[in-house]
């Protein structure tokens, strides 16, 4: 099967796309671009109208709906801690999603799938930047070995159905992400909305000193969820192929400058003081992205502007 291949996915703006996962940063940044390039017919279904974890509800979904796309944006996802603290839940959550939407997906003849994954399913010590040719060459980062097994038998269902049903099946692999409609909790978030949340809380309150986790070495590429959410569209329309693909932004940041950045965005004038007890995680992730890059896409915020844009929306939509 070609890697590059039209799916006229954008040809017919009225076909029935089921975003699972249309709430959370990634999914409803999918569904603003969806709904920016025209599409009409959106298939949304909160998690109190069904539970992806449930096998039945999912194929009742499936068969009665039809969708003819199907993008999987739902996961249980989390930082670092969040990671560490709850492994059964990231294990088995992200088995029990994935594979329900994928079987019936397929079972109920979906024309294209896209899986969404995440970096941390590289090798802790992978070659930098790094490949999709990494997967499954050495152990991975202990703090999320149980995220990225699921994410991997993912990778894993999707190319399983494409050699056995010919279906057309693809997934992505984004590095660090964020942006509105992130999670901002203050212990089980990334770090990005972590920072942003607690640098506005010492900004308001008049503290004069704020605690970020670990070294402050680690380097970490981060991309906006909206630039995401192109790549994503740009997949579903050009890219057909068995191996999985990286969508990274290319430039990658130590935490100390990412804390750095954010405090000035924030307009926070105190000190930072680093928590030297807090895990500090695999210590470098930067993706290459040449595969997608030499397909034709390209990311387009800036760091800076990305925190400035997600920064406003916390102000409007989170600190109350
Ligand atoms: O964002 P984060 O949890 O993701 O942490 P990972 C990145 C780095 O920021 C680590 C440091 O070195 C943290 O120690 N950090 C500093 C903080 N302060 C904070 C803070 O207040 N909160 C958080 N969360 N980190 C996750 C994986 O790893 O990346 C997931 O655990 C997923 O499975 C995600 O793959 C993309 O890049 O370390």
């Amino acid at each position: 099967m070609s890697t590059e291949k039209t799916s006229a996915f954008m040809a017919d703006k009225s076909a029935k796309i089921f975003v699972a996962g249309h709430r959370g940063l990634v999914g409803s940044a999918i569904v603003r671009k969806l709904h920016q390039l025209g599409f009409t017919n959106l298939l949304l279904r909160s998690h109190s109208d069904l539970d992806l974890t449930i096998q039945s509800h999912v194929d009742s979904f499936f068969a009665s709906e039809s969708p003819r796309f199907v993008i999987l944006a739902a996961a249980k996802v989390g930082g670092i801690h969040a990671n560490n603290s709850y492994p059964a839940d990231f294990i088995s959550i992200n088995l029990k999603i994935q594979t329900n939407v994928i079987h019936a997906a397929n079972a109920n003849k979906v024309q294209k799938l896209l899986f969404l994954g995440s970096s941390c399913i590289y090798p802790k010590h992978a070659p930098q930047p790094i490949r999709e040719s990494a997967l499954l060459t050495a152990p991975l980062e202990p703090t999320n070995e149980w995220y990225a097994v699921a994410k991997i038998a993912g990778i894993k269902m999707c190319q399983a159905y494409r050699l056995q049903y010919n279906w057309d099946a693809v997934s992505a692999m984004p590095t660090n992400l964020y942006g509105p409609n992130d999670n901002f909790d203050n212990e089980n978030s990334h770090v990005l909305p972590a920072l942003m949340r607690r640098f506005h809380a010492a900004k308001a309150g008049g503290a004069k000193e704020v605690v970020v986790w670990g070294s402050g070495r680690p380097l970490r590429e981060f991309l906006h969820v909206d630039d995401l959410a192109d790549g994503v569209v740009f997949l579903m329309e050009r890219y057909s192929g068995l191996e999985h693909v990286n969508v990274g932004s290319g430039s990658e940041v130590s935490i100390k400058e990412l804390a750095e950045l954010v405090k000035e965005v924030v307009g926070f004038e105190g000190e930072i003081v680093w928590d030297s007890t807090k895990p500090d995680g695999t210590p470098r992730k930067l993706m290459d992205s040449s595969k997608l890059r030499e397909l034709g896409w390209a990311p387009k915020v800036s760091l800076r502007e990305g925190l400035v844009d997600t920064y406003n929306w916390y102000l409007e939509n989170v600190k109350q």
